[in-house]
């Protein structure tokens, strides 16, 4: 099969939401097909194609679910393959992620999470539905460079700036990078509230992190 008939069949089974088949397929295609391209070429596509249908009443919370579901088995094998390649990394910092307080939506993030691995950071997950402070406290803890804040939810954007807003008022501003991403958030919103990076892919999200970083290192 070629890569391009793999990635059509990747989506088609995610839209399907038959975690089996797309479970299969990954499994034999990991060792031959970069993993994120699987993600990136198939998954998301597919992602993004039932989104619409969602929107537009074509099909149901049910069908998402499906898919959600199917993509969380599937990156069951991804994951491993991506943090092996991850191994090789020297530690370029610190990040803490999570998605902001009232969403559930974590595909996105798991995602970054994981390639963020990949680039060789240590990567500490707060999860879903993380309030403002929650975030500030973890990163605390664990002596955060940046912290990363995801919100799929037009409804929810604002909790990213709360992020910042907290940050402020308690003098913490300049100790931490704020990055802020997720489907309704545009590099227009992230430099309104504030923030250091944004990133529209996942990918574009790693090379920020990277800038950031190194300008932090010369500062
Ligand atoms: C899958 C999905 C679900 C799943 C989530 C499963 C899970 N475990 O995550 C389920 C079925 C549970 C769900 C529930 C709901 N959903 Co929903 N869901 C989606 C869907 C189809 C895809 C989201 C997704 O995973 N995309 C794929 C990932 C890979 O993309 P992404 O999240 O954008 O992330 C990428 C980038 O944005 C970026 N990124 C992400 N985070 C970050 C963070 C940083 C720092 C950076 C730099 C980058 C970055 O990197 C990622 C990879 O490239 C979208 C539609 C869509 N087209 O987006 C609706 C959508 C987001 N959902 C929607 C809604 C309304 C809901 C519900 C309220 C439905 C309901 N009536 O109950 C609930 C919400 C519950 C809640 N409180 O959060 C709406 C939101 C509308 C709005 N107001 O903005 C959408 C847009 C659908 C629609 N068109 O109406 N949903």
């Amino acid at each position: 099969m070629s890569q391009k008939e793999l990635f059509q069949q990747l989506k088609n089974a995610l839209m399907q939401g038959d975690s089996e088949a797309l479970t299969e397929l990954v499994k034999a295609n990991i060792d031959s097909t970069d993993p994120l391209e699987m993600i990136q070429q198939g998954m998301m596509p597919g992602m993004a194609e039932i989104g619409d249908q969602f929107s537009n009443c074509e099909v149901f919370l049910p069908e998402l679910l499906m898919a959600a579901e199917a993509w969380e088995e599937a990156m069951k094998i991804i994951k491993p393959k991506l943090l092996e390649m991850g191994q090789a990394m020297e530690k370029r910092g610190t990040i803490v992620i999570g998605t902001v307080q009232t969403d559930i939506h974590e595909i996105g993030k798991n995602i970054l999470l994981n390639l963020f691995t990949t680039a060789g950071y240590e990567v500490h997950d707060l999860g879903c539905d993380v309030p403002a402070a929650k975030f500030l406290e973890e990163a605390q803890k664990f002596n955060a460079d940046i912290i990363a804040a995801s919100a799929i939810m037009s409804t929810t954007v604002t909790y990213q700036k709360d992020i910042i807003d907290l940050l402020e008022s308690r003098n913490l501003r300049d100790k931490f990078l704020v990055m802020v991403g997720g489907g309704v958030v545009t590099q227009e919103w992230a430099d309104k509230i504030g923030a250091d990076g944004y990133g529209d892919l996942a990918s574009d999200a790693v090379v920020v992190a990277n800038e950031l970083m190194a300008k932090k290192k010369g500062a």
